[in-house]
């Protein structure tokens, strides 16, 4: 028997008595993994459908945009504009919110996205990914024009989050608040079919994924954290670890909801604010789906879903993965607080360690 698709998991999971599932978002969903297929579509033409490189203009960011970027985001405005069932969307590619235009139905969901993470990997023929994050607009809107402080929600208000992944094979991982499923592009049926889940993330995998080159931005405890685990020769961490970098943070995450393990992207300690990924377009997203496979997801210290968003584009540290991981981390923050105490090891050995370097 065939994997059950997207739309039969979507039906089922609205018709359960405890349903966090209303029509309206399934319509809201069903139309995101559309226009994923249409970007994987555009994708996977490559030089032939003149879609790599740059455009030659900047994001909000002032970052480099990539033709897919923007032809991305074409395609995630114009699939969920007319539908009914959003209020209005946000994108890391705008500088402000798009709000349905009058001429359609208006709903009760706000819908952010990163058209296409890890862009820098497009033009080698590397894994890229579509982030996206669902909110319901603040019942203080009804009535009136959406406005950008109705998306500066915490994290942990969003009612579903996910992510394409334009790989090998094309994926669709989501979570609605209940478990995190995959769902695999079946090109021949043109359906979403369930391929895993609910997916939990396995402990004990020594896998690192930090961009080791920003080493001088980290803070004492993160170096700590990460001298121990990779490049060291001697300690009880010691050629345990692998450090696994694709520099596209869908393709990272997925690996660790599947195989386990660690993804840090630490805020520049020497600067207040200075961090590299995007609160509400990648990090809620990604902590939403991480601590619903059983992980956990902090900014250094804080758990990420609590954050309160003052700002759109807003940047923040992130270290999210299994649970042991994390809480290794905190260790070595809370050793920095208090002074010389006990470390205990993950992956297997636990390690008594006084203050170093
Ligand atoms: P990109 O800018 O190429 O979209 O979104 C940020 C991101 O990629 C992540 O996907 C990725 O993990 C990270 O940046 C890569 O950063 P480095 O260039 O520092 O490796």
């Amino acid at each position: 028997m065939q994997p059950i698709t997207l739309t039969r998991f979507l039906i089922e999971q609205q018709r359960r008595e405890d349903s966090a599932c209303p029509s309206e978002l399934r319509l809201l969903i069903e139309t995101v993994a559309r226009a994923c297929k249409t970007i994987t579509h555009a994708i996977s033409k490559g030089a032939l459908g003149d879609v790599l490189g740059s455009l030659g203009s900047e994001n909000v960011q002032g970052e480099v945009q990539k033709k897919l970027d923007v032809i991305a985001n074409e395609i995630l405005l114009d699939a969920n504009e007319w539908g009914g069932h959003l209020a209005a969307m946000a994108s890391e590619e705008m500088e402000t919110i798009h709000r349905i235009p009058n001429r359609y139905p208006k709903g009760e969901y706000l819908l952010l996205f990163d058209p296409i993470d890890g862009s820098s990997n497009i033009d080698v023929d590397l894994s890229v990914g579509t982030i996206f994050s669902v909110l319901r607009a603040p019942e203080s809107a009804s009535g009136r024009e959406v406005t950008e402080e109705d998306f500066l929600q915490p994290g942990r208000d969003q009612v579903a989050a996910g992510y394409a992944i334009y790989g090998p094979q094309t994926l669709l991982v989501l979570t609605l608040g209940a478990g995190v499923y995959e769902f695999t592009l079946d090109r021949e049926m043109g359906a979403w079919r369930m391929t895993d889940g609910p997916l939990k993330i396995p402990s004990g995998n020594c896998e690192v994924a930090v961009n080791m080159a920003r080493r001088a931005q980290w803070s004492p405890a993160v170096r700590r954290y990460i001298d121990d685990r990779v490049g060291c020769e001697a300690g009880p961490l010691a050629g345990k670890y692998n450090m696994r970098w694709t520099a596209s943070m869908v393709a990272d995450i997925h690996r660790i909801l599947k195989r386990g393990g660690v993804f840090l992207y630490p805020a520049d300690h020497r600067e207040a604010g200075k961090a590299r990924l995007r609160l509400l377009y990648e990090a809620n997203p990604m902590s939403f789906l991480i601590e619903q496979a059983g992980g956990r997801a902090i900014d250094g210290t804080h758990r990420i879903l609590d954050t309160q968003p003052t700002g759109l584009h807003q940047r923040t540290g992130v270290a999210l993965g299994a649970p042991d991981e994390i809480e290794a981390l905190l260790r070595e923050s809370d050793l920095i607080r208090t002074g010389p105490a006990s470390i205990g090891a993950s992956c297997g050995s636990p390690a008594p360690s006084s203050v170093r370097r």
